[in-house]
């Protein structure tokens, strides 16, 4: 009787082990990890034959995700992820195999690693982003399924992973979809594959889930914060050490496992001139999580932007989250060093991160060198507005770009979207997403990038509903493009009938770096040049005038850009060559930015 129940119960936990996916371990680079980056097996499956059987029903048994191998000679297994060639991840696919430039579809990754288990410990499984559906098994076991290609996911994985060895199997899907966030159609390329860090956390059983350490919105001196628990364990001690401001502060969480705290102190300000950032330690008897937090504040005044209570001028400049020098999407601090030190020389003090959240390196990165950050999610161009699925899709994007980075001083501005078209639903939409964004964070500003409407002489128009919901109005508009000559542009004026402050989101034009000729050539760097000069000296007169940040740093692959021996499927808008020259128009803005640092620091 008694090995019956044994064995009844061994059945229920062997049916029982659970591996889900679980709210983001905040700040996973501040806690004990194993990094699963480095070479990984894959299969490019277009038909998707590893996850469909022969009727198109997915595999129960059988699919890729059980890894098998042929037991004998006569066995029939049809794939062998262990002699699959290796893939360098993170990375996309598109530039680490010729075959997969343009692929679109499913690729199938799988990792050996080996692990260590510890008693009273969890075992988190973190991916950094996959573009765009990723399904993740581990050890033959299903443990989650993320969709969106910018945001990080995690899976508590402690049933299924063992002592010694294991592996993970992904499947990642980069297929477009009309429904999809970004839609079918965008101007940038849909690199596919786990293109961030992977890694195994270890964290306790109860551990500090998220922490939010910020001033006090509206006070100079006051840092407020919270630590979250992953459980709702009431009476967990945690100290919050912050060793340079002289605070040690000890918590007891209340019954939902959190514990709140206000500290009157006054901090250095971070600043672009000061990027000043603190050692903060968050402590619980098992566990310890070490972070660097700015402090400063950021708001509005009418017309101005405020930084530390400061008037400021941004002087941005709008990037993509591709690699130098035609390599790819970018992940690493490498590449954020080389993007964002392009910036600094031409006399930014701001980046716009377009058009999706870019990995927290290049956040972290970008704090550290003094730069502040319009971070953005993907709701690009002609979204299905009317589509309930695609709407949580884009708030859960928003969601998790604002968790990650909520205690990154440099973020500022939380965009929601791009140039997108007018209607009812579409209104609704993004007055619902920005109603969101603001419940998850108050402190920070909200914009998102906006069109202009024409109209008769000369006049270019604010005019989009939108602008009621945003702090920042930013509109894109491309004079001496894709509309009027760069001669046009002195006899342009704006109407913006809001008193709020004004950035220019986007404005430029391509130029193929080296290409000479007279300043009305198209694609000559003179023509670029410009229309950079003709804009600026439109855009300086604009009421409000409180940012830029032109498109865009470097060219950029775009399978829009097809002109052959000019774009070759890069848009050329860059100030920098996709092979890191700069181009004549670079050095006009870097003398624009430094005649406006000299006027706001007078
Ligand atoms: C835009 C878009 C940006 C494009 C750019 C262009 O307005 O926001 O994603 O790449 O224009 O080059 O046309």
């Amino acid at each position: 009787m008694r090995r019956i129940l044994t064995g009844l119960v061994s059945l229920f936990i062997l049916n029982n082990l659970c591996a889900k996916e679980i709210p983001l371990v905040s700040n996973i680079y501040g806690r004990q990890s194993i990094s699963l980056n480095g070479k990984w097996n894959y299969i490019a499956d277009p038909l998707e034959n590893g996850y469909y059987d022969y009727r198109l029903k997915p595999f129960t048994t059988n699919g890729f995700f059980e890894n098998k191998k042929a037991q004998s000679l006569s066995d029939l297994v049809e794939y062998n992820l262990d002699n699959s060639p290796l893939m360098n991840i993170p990375g996309d696919w598109n530039m680490r195999d010729a075959n997969l430039f343009i692929y679109e579809g499913t690729v199938w990754f799988k990792k050996d690693f080996k692990y260590t288990k510890k008693a009273g410990q969890r075992d988190i499984l973190y991916f950094g982003a996959a573009n765009y559906d990723a399904k993740v098994y581990v050890n033959g076991q299903k443990v989650g399924e993320h969709v969106g290609g910018y945001t990080p996911f995690n899976f508590d994985i402690t049933d299924v992973v063992k002592n010694g060895d294991n592996f993970v199997v992904v499947k990642v899907d980069n297929k477009r979809a009309k429904d999809n966030v970004p839609t079918v159609n965008m101007d940038w390329w849909n690199y596919g594959g786990i293109t961030r860090d992977v890694m195994v956390a270890q964290v306790p059983d109860t551990y500090v889930e998220d922490y939010s350490i910020q001033l006090k919105k509206g006070f100079q001196n006051i840092i407020e914060g919270w630590i979250q628990l992953n459980s709702q364990t009431s009476g967990q001690s945690v100290i919050v050490e912050i060793p340079e401001l002289k605070v040690k502060q000890q918590l007891t969480t209340d019954n939902q496992g959190k514990a709140s705290f206000e500290l009157k102190v006054k901090p250095i300000f971070w600043s672009p001139e000061n990027p000043k950032l603190y050692e903060i330690t968050i402590n619980k008897s098992d566990e310890q999580i070490n972070d660097q937090i700015g402090f400063r504040t950021i708001e509005t005044k009418d017309k101005q932007i405020l930084l530390n209570g400061k008037q400021i001028f941004l002087r941005g400049i709008s990037i993509h989250e591709e690699a130098p020098y035609e390599r790819g999407r970018a992940w690493s601090k490498e590449d954020a060093a080389i993007l964002l030190t392009w910036a600094k020389e031409m006399g930014c003090n701001y980046v716009r991160l377009a058009h999706y959240p870019h990995n927290e390196t290049m956040v972290r990165e970008a704090e550290k060198m003094g730069l502040m950050v319009w971070s953005e999610i993907p709701v690009y161009w002609t979204i299905s507005w009317e589509n309930q699925n695609t709407y949580e899709n884009a708030e859960r994007q928003l969601h998790d770009m604002i968790y990650r980075d909520k205690n990154r001083c440099s973020i500022i501005i939380w965009s929601i979207a791009n140039e997108t078209p007018h209607s009812d639903a579409r209104d609704k939409f993004l007055g619902n997403l920005s109603k969101y964004a603001r419940q998850q964070d108050n402190s920070r500003l909200i914009s998102m990038a906006m069109e202009v409407t024409k109209a008769p002489d000369n006049m270019n128009k604010l005019t989009d509903n939108m602008n009621e919901y945003v702090d920042v109005i930013s509109f894109n508009q491309y004079i001496g493009w894709y509309r009027a000559s760069n001669e046009e542009a002195r006899l342009m004026k704006w109407d913006i009938p809001y008193n709020k402050p004004v950035i220019i989101s986007e404005f430029g034009g391509s130029a193929q770096q080296g290409l000479h000729g007279d300043k009305t050539e198209r694609w000559t760097e003179e023509y670029q040049e410009e229309l950079y000069i003709r804009n600026l000296e439109m855009l300086d007169k604009i009421d409000g005038l409180s940012g830029l940040s032109p498109w865009i740093l470097v060219d950029f692959r775009s399978p829009r850009r097809q002109l052959p021996g000019i774009q070759d499927f890069f848009n050329r808008k860059g100030l920098i060559s996709s092979w890191g020259i700069k181009k004549k128009a670079f050095y006009v803005m870097q003398d624009y930015y430094k005649k406006k640092k000299a006027e706001y620091t007078k």
